[in-house]
């Protein structure tokens, strides 16, 4: 594999690379790398960018946005000579890259409007998405209040209680079993998605499950800030979403736990139910349309 392929692979799989958005733009990166440094046949080029995406479609199985971000590259390659079919790829790989960063801007203008002045957000792993929503309310000169849970085992709450604490917010790191002692103190929470299905259920990291459920017992709305590439076009047809399970060693040594078993799975899925909104970069939807976006709207690429 290309080095710098592979490194953007490998830095995926091993989540030095992580978040859905930023997984799905190092893939577009990786084919646009790949395209830049080949020499060689038109077929060798075919062969070689059908292995690529393989390759990094195998690196992380949840996040639907590195699928859409591979196919919305691939699919629209083209192109009589090798040199064309190059340049096809790169483009397309700049094209998602751009899209997708606007996305996020746009998502966080959309969000912000929603976040009234005052408030107290939570929110819980790292996302990207969410975090602009809750910067953009700040910028706009609202006064906020964020709690945001460490996330086990992994802690990428340290990640986004650093980003907040940096831009001037207040904020309150929580371990991730305290969401329901505070939830009395919280206005809306605000989490990312790694995938959405057709029927509006939203898969994004371990816990936002739970939280959803306790922010529905409390009546405190829950919305989710997602790009449109990650809505999951294969849930149309009933494929279901695989949930990664990552290492015991993630949680705890298993040699300090004789006899003992361990399961991590690292995430879950949310009910429609318990989804009053989905923040995307076309507008604030109810999860229920979820499948009008991936067939009207999504402009991001769907396996052919
Ligand atoms: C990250 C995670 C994030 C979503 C959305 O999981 O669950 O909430 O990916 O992030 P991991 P973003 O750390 O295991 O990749 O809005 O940045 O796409």
């Amino acid at each position: 594999m290309h080095p710098g392929v592979k490194e953007i692979g490998e830095g995926i799989r091993e989540m030095r690379i992580r978040g859905a958005g930023r997984i799905a733009r190092a893939a577009a990166e990786a084919l646009k790398i790949y395209a830049e440094d080949f020499s060689g046949s038109r077929d060798e080029f075919i062969q070689g960018v059908e292995k690529v995406k393989e390759y990094l479609l195998d690196t992380r199985p949840t996040a639907v946005s590195l699928r859409n971000a591979v196919y919305y590259v691939v699919n629209r390659m083209k192109g009589e000579s090798v040199d064309e079919l190059r340049e096809s790829v790169i483009r397309n790989a700049e094209e998602f890259i751009t899209l997708s960063k606007e996305a996020v801007k746009k998502i966080g203008k959309f969000g912000a409007q929603r976040i009234r002045d005052g408030s107290t957000i939570l929110t819980h792993c790292n996302s990207s998405a969410a975090l602009e929503v809750i910067i953009q309310a700040h910028r706009s000169g609202k006064e906020i209040k964020v709690f945001n849970t460490e996330t086990r085992p992994w802690l990428q709450g340290h990640i986004t209680s650093r980003r907040l604490a940096e831009e001037g917010i207040d904020v309150t790191m929580i371990v991730d079993s305290a969401v329901r002692y505070f939830m009395r103190d919280i206005d809306v929470v605000v989490v990312g998605a790694d995938t959405i299905a057709s029927n509006g259920a939203v898969i994004n990291k371990i816990g936002t499950s739970q939280i959803a459920l306790v922010a529905h017992e409390a009546r405190v709305p829950f919305m989710v800030a997602a790009e449109t590439y990650k809505f999951s076009p294969e849930t149309v047809i009933g494929k279901l979403v695989e949930i990664e399970e990552r290492p015991a060693e993630e949680i705890a040594d298993p040699k300090e736990f004789p006899g003992v078993k361990f399961r991590n799975p690292v995430f879950d899925a949310t009910p429609p139910e318990y989804i009053d909104a989905i923040i995307t970069e076309v507008g604030i939807i109810s999860p229920y349309i979820a499948y009008q976006i991936i067939k009207e709207v999504m402009q991001f690429g769907v396996e052919s």
